[in-house]
């Protein structure tokens, strides 16, 4: 066959791995192949549950647009942040997890060595130009053990990777459509956030990002 002697042994240009530190790997075009059937559930879910802009403790509105699939979701109000198996704009459970998130997720996880990952909550975070995201821990799930994958759609946006104190200074690192970050272990509960988006336009998703992050919370 002639295309396995041309490709033989050239790393793949669009899916390769890049470790970030112990615990935490970018996986670099792993979810391309699923780009449009990841944009099919999410509309579906979207349609269920529309993105809103939560509010927090402090009475801060939130830019990033969130909802959530799955039999948990984050969310945040005057009284704190949680876990809840009810979506409270519609008092309804959360659309249930597509197949093709938990087959994503579970591979991602196990890709960078996280075997047996079944996330039990998705949050979807939508980001238009200018939209940003402050230093903050992911601090609201019952394991630390468990890792965090998320899937960056759409727009690109830099991502600011810090340390275990708020006042660490942060790497960035840039995310595009189709990557996936896997973050556990001595990772799992660094600062993170993300820079204002700069304006762009993206063929299948237009001028947004979305970023899904499956966590095990419960
Ligand atoms: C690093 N979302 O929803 S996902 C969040 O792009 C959140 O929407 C960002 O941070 C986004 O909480 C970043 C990547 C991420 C998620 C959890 C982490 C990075 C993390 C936990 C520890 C360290
Ligand atoms: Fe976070």
């Amino acid at each position: 066959m002639i295309t396995a002697d041309l490709f033989a042994d050239v790393p793949c240009p669009v899916r390769r791995d890049e470790p970030l530190c112990e615990g935490a790997m970018v996986l670099r075009g792993f979810a391309l192949a699923d780009g449009l059937v990841l944009h099919g559930a999410i509309n579906a879910i979207v349609a269920r549950a529309p993105f809103r802009h939560l509010v927090t403790p402090g009475g801060l509105r939130m830019s990033v647009g969130m909802t959530n699939a799955g039999s948990l979701g984050w969310v945040s109000d005057r009284r704190g942040y949680r876990y809840d198996p009810i979506d409270p704009d519609s008092s309804q459970p959360w659309p249930p997890m597509p197949d093709v998130f938990l087959q994503l997720a579970g591979a991602a996880a196990t890709h960078a060595g996280f075997d047996g990952f079944v996330p039990d909550a998705c949050l979807i975070n939508r980001y238009e130009p200018g939209t940003r995201l402050t230093l903050h821990q992911d601090r609201d799930e019952g394991d630390f053990g468990q890792p965090i994958v998320s899937v960056s759609l759409g727009i690109p946006a830099m991502f600011l990777f810090g340390g275990m104190k708020r006042s660490d200074r942060a790497l960035r690192v840039p995310l595009a459509h189709g990557d996936v970050v896997v973050w556990g272990g001595p990772a799992r509960l660094r600062y993170h956030g993300v820079l204002p988006l700069k304006p762009a336009h993206h063929d299948a998703f237009g001028a947004q990002r979305i970023n899904l992050t499956f966590r095990k919370a419960g």
